[in-house]
């Protein structure tokens, strides 16, 4: 009777402790091995992150994604919400001493594992150039074309500074050319992306602001920042067409952003989210979201790109923020571009630090 009990107390004991034992190994543990470029610790104007990991170990279960969220606090754990499926992401930046990444994994079983959490990462302000600033006074104006015209006629300088980063067509002179260049920028014959609002993108603005007055939603402002991506992003679909398999939302390697071929995969969406904070240098730092038109054959104009995108389900559900975007809060602002073949249209739900833009003079 006693030998009994032993064996049934044994088993019990034996039954308890594989139940702790299983208990421990089901437990899931943080990603490990975070790997970053930048590194953290360090301050740069590098703003663009790029940060891979190892998974957990899940035992025999496979690993269905990542919650991934960046703030300025070190001990955040990230919502229950696969963001990426890979272990790696890349996020920009806006300016901050004290940013920090926090991962956490989910298993096959629905399990989430313990929070990675990766920093602090510093970004200082990179110092932004003008082009054709000559006397790097950070602002343009006759001042510098004088500049550039007594170094083309190799007069006397009395104490200038003569910026050597002014070169506008890399010539490594400052010349005719830079005063070409000037003159034609304060006299409003060349824009730059972010610069203003050319009729034909007032135009398109304003009827996807029609037309979601005409659906109940409120219109829309008219944001810098946006604008600014999206006239750049025509300049870069123009210049620099996207290869064969990638969307017209890919943006090319000839800019100071980062490359991305969108083929529609999870992954990708992340890059392409990033460009009003890329294309900002941080000043924008929260997302976009950007919808496209263009046409190989003709002239892009406003009638023609509002009816293509309004007749599209993909894209008039971004505009009138329906589906998954409604999950997001609403619209704030909007950028408009429109040029040669080619418009797009970005969406924002953060306010803009730059405001509003212009339609051109
Ligand atoms: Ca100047
Ligand atoms: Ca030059």
């Amino acid at each position: 009777m006693k030998s009994q009990i032993k064996i049934r107390l044994a088993i019990f004991a034996a039954v308890v402790f594989i139940t702790i034992l299983t208990g421990q190994v089901m437990a899931l543990e943080a990603p490990t091995n975070p790997v970053s470029s930048p590194e953290p610790n360090g301050c740069g104007s590098d703003r663009t992150i790029n940060i891979s990991w190892d998974a957990p170990d899940a035992g025999t279960t496979g690993i269905e994604g990542y919650s991934v969220f960046w703030d300025e606090q070190s001990q955040t754990i990230p919502s229950e919400n696969v963001i990426v499926t890979q272990p790696q992401t890349i996020t920009c930046l806006g300016n901050g001493t004290s940013h920090y990444v926090h991962i956490r994994a989910k298993d096959e079983d629905g399990n989430w594992s313990e929070t990675l959490h990766v920093g602090p990462f510093c970004i200082e302000d990179k110092e932004y150039e003008i082009p054709g600033d000559i006397n790097d006074d950070e602002a343009l104006n006759l001042t510098d074309a004088m500049l550039g015209l007594k170094l083309t006629a190799a007069m006397e300088l009395s104490n200038e500074t003569i910026h050597l980063n002014a070169d506008v067509n890399k010539d490594e002179v400052i010349g005719l050319a830079e005063v070409i260049y000037i003159l034609k920028r304060i006299s409003g014959l060349i824009f730059l992306p972010g610069d203003c609002l050319r009729p034909e993108e007032a135009k398109l603005g304003s009827l996807i602001n029609e037309y979601r007055q005409e659906n109940d939603l409120d219109p829309l402002l008219f944001s810098k920042s946006l604008t600014q991506t999206a006239q750049q992003h025509l300049i870069d679909l123009h210049e620099n067409e996207p290869e064969e398999g990638c969307s017209q939302h890919s943006w090319s390697d000839q800019g100071d952003w980062t490359s991305v071929c969108d083929t529609g995969a999870l992954e990708t969406w992340n890059l392409m989210q990033i460009k009003p904070c890329e294309i900002t240098y941080g000043i924008y730092p929260a997302e976009g979201y950007e919808v496209a038109y263009d046409n190989k054959e003709e002239q892009a104009t406003a009638e023609v790109a509002i009816k293509y995108l309004t007749e599209s389900d993909d894209h008039k559900t971004v505009i009138l923020q329906q589906g998954n975007w409604s999950q997001l809060p609403s619209w704030a602002v909007m950028g408009v571009g429109l040029y040669e073949h080619h418009a797009v249209i970005w969406f924002g739900t953060e306010a803009d630090p730059q405001g509003t833009i212009e339609p051109c003079q």
